[in-house]
Parts: structure tokens; sequence; C-alpha cells
């Protein structure tokens, strides 16, 4: 056994990780632990009581061999449309394990999103929870002249329902560290998602890097990730991280709010949290009322976009603990420049987490002179292979091992890297993706709107949200009434984060030349 596992040389820097020749990353996270005689330690925790390693791995080879009994094969992608609850680890990890390839998607979405993601993935088999059964079932509808085969994840006729009568041992098949594993949708500002497909080695090599490298996680830790498992931030935090080292995850499938996650920690008591720069806002203002115990944390991390210096400062006044925030994004899977728990500044990035590399371009391609401001680019053993189905996006994004982050950084005078924005409109709310273009859509299917453009705008805790600019159609007038009927409109056909929180009535919108929106001339 020992040849086919994996093993890292922590003498290194950054360490050195060894794939044996065969390898397939769910030996590493789910057999590993019960090979070694941690069976019974905790592996996730939630209102639905605590499951050990034992019965993990046991639910993995039931979850794995129902898909196979489906019929799956190898290389067929499962979409998962699946709130946080222990099925999703037994979901993602018995697909890897079955030489399968999951998909795990953002449960927030709508059903135009899910019939784009259907269609394009070519996936054999969709599963999802209770919760986005409506949306997904039309999405499945939508689909003509295919069936695709889908399951509700619990009740009724569930994949588990199968699982449970499926063997609970599971051969792992035979794979490699570079080959394809699992795939995570990322958000472009035009066009539509793209299937970041990553390989099995990518998953190990951010918990050594970052969860062992910056957080020195251990397996007496507990992780609670307020960024869902959907997310490439919540898949390490609460799924990967915790089963790298033998620890243990918090599970929660309610949306995160102040309440909730306050009630968790004083519950379950985790050492590590994860959140995102809106919750610690939204926190902040609930500690004005409220005296929550959260002494059992021992680090803080913020992610998903950039963490205001002033709720850092507010933070560490009130509860006395720094947060630690780091840039990391789907194609790379994890935080790649970090503050560390030894050298934290409120406002940067912080510096490149060892193992990973870093260049800041100009327009000419060329490298920047340190404080000037260009276009980060980064290496590393983690970055996604490619993009499904588009080798235009891929070789544009991703030359010779390094990628675009679509970030614009530059590093100051003592080296932290400092975050300036994207170099396109997209923007990130509460953590997730928000494109401009696409809530400009929204608005101009209404009746009321000659033309809309979306910025992104600062509010009182210097967080980003949707501000809208309008055109009236002849005859109509703008203002509070049509704001209202407006914001409707947008709630009723976009994800739920997605809809202004201003709006401005105009005459006119700068344009450029060719007629395009000059986004930045409206930016204040
Ligand atoms: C932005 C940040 C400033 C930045 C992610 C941690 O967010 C994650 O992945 P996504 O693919 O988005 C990536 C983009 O989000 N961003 C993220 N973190 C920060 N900007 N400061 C930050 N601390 O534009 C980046 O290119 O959704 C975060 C771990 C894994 C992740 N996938």
């Amino acid at each position: 056994m020992a040849d086919d596992n994996i093993s890292v040389d922590y003498n290194q820097m950054p360490p050195k990780i060894i794939f044996p020749e065969n390898f397939n990353v769910a030996s590493s996270f789910i057999d590993r632990h019960v090979e070694e005689g941690r069976g019974d330690r905790i592996a996730i925790l939630g209102e639905f009581g605590s499951i050990n390693y034992n019965t993990l791995q046991e639910n993995v080879n039931k979850y794995g061999n129902a898909l196979l009994d489906l019929g799956l094969s190898s290389g067929d992608r499962i979409l998962m449309m699946v709130k946080d609850c222990p099925d999703f680890f037994y979901l993602f990890w018995g697909a890897i394990k079955a030489g399968l390839v999951p998909v795990p998607i953002n449960t927030l979405l709508r059903s135009a999103d899910y019939q784009f993601m259907i269609e394009d993935s070519g996936c054999s088999l969709v599963i999802y929870s209770q919760e986005s059964c409506k949306e997904v079932r039309s999405a499945l509808e939508a689909i003509e002249g295919k069936t695709i085969l889908s399951y509700l994840i619990e009740g009724e006729e569930s994949l588990d329902v199968l699982a449970r009568k499926a063997s609970d041992h599971l051969e792992v098949v035979p794979a490699s560290a570079e080959e394809d594993c699992f795939w995570l949708y990322s958000s472009g500002s035009t066009g539509r998602p793209k299937g970041t497909v990553h390989s099995h080695k990518d998953i190990p090599v951010t918990c050594v890097y970052y969860a062992e490298g910056v957080l020195g996680l251990t397996k007496e830790d507990i992780c609670f990730s307020a960024a869902k498992l959907f997310f490439a931030y919540g898949l390490g935090n609460a799924m990967t991280f915790p089963l790298w080292v033998g620890a243990t995850a918090i599970l929660s499938a309610a949306p995160p709010s102040p309440e909730m996650t306050f009630s968790i920690i004083e519950e379950f008591k985790p050492s590590i949290y994860f959140g995102v720069p809106t919750l610690y806002a939204a926190q902040l203002q609930a500690l004005n009322y409220s005296d929550p115990d959260l002494a059992s944390i021992k680090i803080c991390v913020s992610a998903g976009e950039a963490l205001p210096g002033d709720i850092f400062r507010r933070w560490n006044k009130k509860t006395g603990m720094v947060i630690l925030d780091g840039i990391g994004s789907t194609e790379i899977l994890h935080i790649f420049i970090s503050n560390f728990p030894d050298d934290v500044k409120p406002g940067v990035s912080g510096r490149l987490v060892p193992g990973y590399q870093a260049k800041i371009l100009d327009e000419k391609g060329e490298i920047v002179d340190q404080g000037v401001s260009g276009a980060l680019w980064i290496k590393g053993d983690s970055v996604a292979k490619y993009y499904w189905k588009n080798p235009e996006k891929t070789s544009k994004t991703i030359k010779n091992g390094w990628i675009n982050t679509g970030d614009t950084y530059y590093q100051n005078e003592s080296g932290y890297f400092v975050y300036c924005g994207r170099n396109d409109d997209m923007m990130k709310v509460g953590g997730i993706w928000c494109s401009p273009f696409e809530i400009e859509a929204k608005l101009i299917e209404h009746p009321d709107v000659l033309e809309a453009a979306v910025v992104a705008r600062a509010d009182g805790d210097q967080l980003i949200k949707p501000e809208a600019f309008i055109i009236v159609a002849e005859g109509v007038t703008g203002g509070d009434e049509l704001a209202k009927r407006l914001l409707e409109h947008c709630k009723g056909g976009l994800a739920r984060y997605k809809y202004p929180r201003w709006f401005n009535f105009v005459d006119q919108l700068p344009k450029t030349a060719t007629g395009k929106i000059q986004r930045f001339r409206l930016r204040n």
C-alpha cells in the first residue's frame, strides 16, 4: 500500500509532494485515514450529528457503487446542485473513487444557468437537493432531444436510497496525478461560465501549500466555512483541507448570516473560521447588540473579494482577532497570495504562498517595476489544466503553466501584493461573481428601459454592490416607483444576489466612438 500513497517532503521549501504513478486522490483523502487507524475520528459535524472516517469511507463506497450501478462509465460528468450536507462528500468522493467526474454547481442559480451547464458539460447525470428542485427540473425540461438522468440526493427515489442498497466495498479506480478529476464552473464578464477542469493532484497541492503551509492546519482542527462547498473556497475550507489532515469539518445547509454563523460557532466550536468580507461586515453590525462566545477560533480567514482595511481593524478591535485576507481563484483552486498568522497587514492581499510564483505584466507583456500596477499572472501546481470545450479561452488565459488571474496588482515597497481591481468589468458581490452585462440584459428586457449600464459601487462598508444607470423609454418617467418595479423584475429572473442596490435615471450614458458603454466613467 505504501508505494501507492502520496508522500510529502516537508524538509524542502516549498514542501515537495511526490505522487505515486497510480494516483487517485480519493485514496489519500478517504481511505488513507481508515488504513492509518484514524477511522474513529470525526470527519463531519453538524445538526445531523457526527460522522467518523469509517462511516465516511463506507458511504463514499456505497455512493460510488450506486453511480456505477446506474451505468455511468469512466470520465462521465455528474453535475451536483447539492447543498452543504454529508451526502455532498459521499457523492463527490464516491464519483472520484469510481473514476467519474463530479462538477459541484452553485445552488443559488436559476434554470437558464443550469440548462447551459447541463448542455455544455455533456453530463450523464444531475444530482440535486430539494431546495434546487424547481430550477433544476425546469432546466432539464427545457433541454430538447435528450433525456438526462437525474435524481434527488435524498428523499424518496433518491440517490441516497440507491446508495443504501449498494455494496460498501469499492476498489479505487486507477488514475494518475495529471488526469482530469473534477470541474468547477467559473464565470466570465461576457460569454458563459467556463468548465474549469482540475486534475487529481490539484487538491493535495492546495492542502500542502495553503492549508498546512499558511494556516498550519492539523488533525486537531475543526473547520467552519461560511462559504458553501460549491465554491472552490468552500470546497477547500470545509472539505478537502480537513480531509487532508484528518481533521473535522462543520457543515450547515443554512444560508450564512451573522446569527447562523454565531450559533454554529457557539455550538460546534470551530478552531478556524472562513468568511467573506460582506459577512464580516454584517457580523460586525450584529456584534453591536449580541455577544456570542467566539473563543474557540484561533484563525479567521477572508477571501472571495478584497477585505477592506477598515473591516479588518473593526473586527480586530471588537473581537481581538486578526483576519487573514488571501486571494484565490477557481482556476488556481485556492489561495495563492495571503496574509500569514505571523505577518498580517490590513488592506493588502499579502505575500505569495510558498509553492506559487507570481509576475505582474504591463500591456506589452513586460514585467513591471516594483510599485507599478499590471496584470497578475500566477504559476503553480494547482492551476487548472484547461477550460472545457474552450481552446481559445484556454490558450489566452493559461500559457506555459502561467495563468492570467484577470486582476490588477502591484507589489509595494515591502513586497506585499496590493489589489487594484479587475482588468474586466466583473464584480464580486458577497464573494460571488456578478456580471454587469447579465444585469444590464435583464434590465433592458423591461419595456420601460431603453438603455442600461451597471457598474460596481462601494457601500458604506467599502464593499462592492451593483449600481444601475438607466435611460427610460419614451413617455416613461424615472423615479422611485419605476426603481421598485425594476427591482422586482431583476429579482424575478436573476440569481438572488444579482440586483442593483441603487438606480439612477439619466439622459445619456458615456460611450466610446464605437458605441461601447464606458463603465469606468460611471464609477465614482
Ligand atoms: C477575486 C479577490 C481581492 C479576484 C476563491 C479563495 O474567489 C475565489 O475564486 P473565484 O473564481 O474568483 C476569483 C477572483 O475573485 N478575489 C478573490 N479573493 C480576493 N480579490 N482580494 C481577495 N482576497 O478577482 C480573483 O481573481 O470565485 C477564493 C479560494 C478559492 C477561490 N476560488
